[in-house]
């Protein structure tokens, strides 16, 4: 059984998020916390898959990765990453996405995304969705993220420069 707080919530202008920030003592692993933020799904263009994006801070003294994610409106999830291959943009899942103490790793469409597959229900902009994210140090963190729409996904691109580190704030 894990130790979570969900300790502060915020909303954009743009994009609501949540700030979750889960935080625990590791007891002879030492202090962990992890902070989740900008989360965020893409209003599915075709078929029953769409990604989740968000941004992970690592603020505690332990390396932790991400092993896993789930939703109750997807049957299952996988972390991805993108890669070139040759002219072609691909993708494939990763067994887990390392954040080692003190850093920060950012999803973002074109790179580390986390799939929904077979979604169960019609997801629309400005639907909110549950999920639960599964950390192997930390134990498990739920999130709450809007589905937004292709126009707003690259208003957020065009900001993502200077959003690290102030989205939450
Ligand atoms: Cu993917």
């Amino acid at each position: 059984m894990t130790r979570n707080a969900v300790a502060g919530a915020a909303t954009l202008a743009v994009v609501a998020t949540l700030l979750a920030v889960a935080c625990g003592d590791r007891g002879a692993g030492g202090y962990a916390s992890i902070e989740i933020t900008g989360v965020y799904v893409a209003e599915p263009v075709s078929g029953a898959r769409t990604a989740m994006y968000f941004t992970v801070a690592n603020h505690g003294e332990t390396d932790d990765e991400l092993l896993s994610v789930s939703t109750p409106v997807a049957g299952r999830a996988e972390i991805h990453h993108t890669y070139a291959d040759g002219g072609m943009m691909r993708m494939e899942p990763v067994a887990s996405l390392p954040v080692g103490a003190g850093e920060v790793v950012r999803l973002a469409p074109g790179g580390v995304h986390v799939m929904l597959l077979d979604l169960r229900e019609p997801l629309w902009a400005g639907d909110r969705i549950e999920a639960t994210l599964r950390f192997r140090t930390l134990g498990e963190v739920a999130v709450r993220a809007r589905v937004v729409g292709y126009e707003e996904i690259e208003e957020r691109l065009e900001r993502a420069n200077d959003s690290v580190g102030s989205e939450s704030r």
